[in-house]
């Protein structure tokens, strides 16, 4: 039971569901039709893919799942189901034209207002606190970030612009940061939006480990690429060293070497390598080679969470880094408020009670853990958001970058990808043992 009252859950799903629109509809008008419906990567959907595959899955779960209404347009759902079409087969498919599709995923939303209008939050599973639409929300914000990270693949001018972070105070603090030994409550069973694989709490033992107190940096990771980082195969895991072999990896993804400097492309736009930012678009192979070059190692997912959310005070698991309160401009990057990671440093409100800066936003952070069950787990409410994907071949991801709404975000939220996978906001910070 959530301890929210029903009409103010209920003003938090249309705020939820309408900040999602807005950021779908920025995306998918800053460029004109024909690069909705092109391919830009074969790693990516054509935009105008996830555009109707955001509006039936709306459909799906809140007018036909919740509402019982019947399928709007049955002849294409499967165009949009994800298991029937991978990413690189569906722009060969007879999808909905832009305008189509806008219209679709317009009418869909009018009627799903109307459903969250009477909808019942107490005594049905899939609508309690305003589960389903806290869902579709998140759903919708995953593919504004899938959408974003289309438009950093885009070749072409610059489409999306946004205010550049404030520069950060300089960080006096400690490099890295104790967190001690003894049990910590992960994962949660009373997050009302939270999605089946962060459920249920659960206690886990876990010995003293230091932890990065922030991000490596680029100009950190620019000392591993100097130093023969990707020449040395002592330091990747044998996986990793045949595929930067294979693929000639010698650096992040975006970057080039000019006379003598790191430049990138970022949404468009050629720039010197920013040396304070977190480092951005590496794959879990390059994040592992580092950290073992630093002589350290990633943190499992498990240390992640602790460092994130333990308050050894009171021995209690936050919501959030900072304390319990949701995430405002203070406390992190999120929300596609700024298109890149803010340098490393910032944040001081957004701290946790140890001290660690800037888990929550800027860089999905990689972890050395394979994406699994928590005990207990139950698939909710489908097999295929989590069950689907659970085993070796995924690795997790925590914190959420700088395009992940604060919808989409809590200190137990989990990502998952595949270890070669760089085209996301991914970056990482290092852990030893104590
Ligand atoms: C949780 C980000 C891995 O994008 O594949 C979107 C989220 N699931 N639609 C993905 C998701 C179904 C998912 N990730
Ligand atoms: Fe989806």
């Amino acid at each position: 039971r959530s301890s929210i009252d029903p009409g103010t859950l209920r003003e938090r799903a249309l705020d939820a569901l309408t900040r999602a629109r807005d950021r779908t509809a920025l995306l998918t008008t800053c460029v004109e039709d024909p690069d909705l419906t092109a391919q830009h990567s074969p790693l990516m959907s054509p935009l105008v893919w996830d555009l109707a595959h955001i509006g039936n899955q709306e459909e799906l779960w809140l007018l036909r799942a919740v509402a019982g209404r019947e399928a709007m347009r049955p002849e294409i759902d499967g165009l949009y189901d994800a298991f029937e079409h991978p990413r690189a087969e569906r722009p060969s498919l007879p999808l909905l034209s832009p305008d189509e599709a806008r219209r679709y995923a317009a009418d869909v939303r009018g009627r799903a207002l109307d459903v969250l209008e009477s909808a019942p939050f107490e005594g049905h599973a899939l609508t309690e606190a305003g589960f389903a639409f806290g869902m579709v929300a998140q759903h919708e914000q995953q593919h504004d970030e899938t959408m974003l990270i289309t438009h950093q693949l885009r070749r072409g001018p610059q489409a999306l612009t946004a205010p550049d972070p404030a520069p950060a105070p300089p960080y006096t603090g400690p490099s890295e940061v104790l967190v001690p030994a003894g049990p910590f409550t992960m994962g949660t069973s009373t997050e009302p939006w939270s999605l089946d694989n962060e459920r249920p709490a659960h206690q886990r033992e876990v010995a003293a480990f230091h932890i990065d107190a922030l991000p490596v940096t680029n100009a950190a990771y620019q000392a591993f690429i100097e130093d023969g980082g990707y020449d040395e195969e002592r330091w990747w895991t044998p996986e990793g060293w045949a595929h930067v072999r294979t693929h000639g990896l010698r650096a992040p993804l975006f970057w080039r070497r000019e006379s003598g400097q790191w430049l990138r492309r970022h949404f468009g736009v050629t720039e010197a390598v920013p040396p304070d930012e977190p480092v951005l678009h590496v794959c879990w192979y390059e994040a592992d080679a580092y950290a073992r070059w630093a002589g350290r190692r990633l943190p499992t997912e498990t240390e992640w969470e602790k460092a994130a959310r333990h308050d050894p005070a009171t021995g209690r698991s936050r919501r959030y880094p900072w304390g319990d309160a949701d995430p405002t401009p203070e406390h992190a990057n999120l929300g596609q408020r700024h298109l890149r990671p803010a340098p490393a440093g910032s944040y001081p409100a957004g701290a946790s009670a140890l001290g660690v800066r800037q888990l929550i936003g800027d860089v999905w952070e990689w972890t050395s853990s394979d994406f699994l069950p928590y005990p207990g787990f139950t698939a909710f409410p489908y097999k295929e958001y989590s069950e689907v994907f659970f085993g070796s071949e995924y690795k997790v991801l925590r914190g959420g970058s700088f395009a992940v709404d604060p919808v989409a975000c809590r200190g137990t939220f989990r990502n998952w990808d595949y270890p070669v996978r760089r085209q996301i906001f991914s970056g990482f910070r290092t852990a030893r043992d104590a």
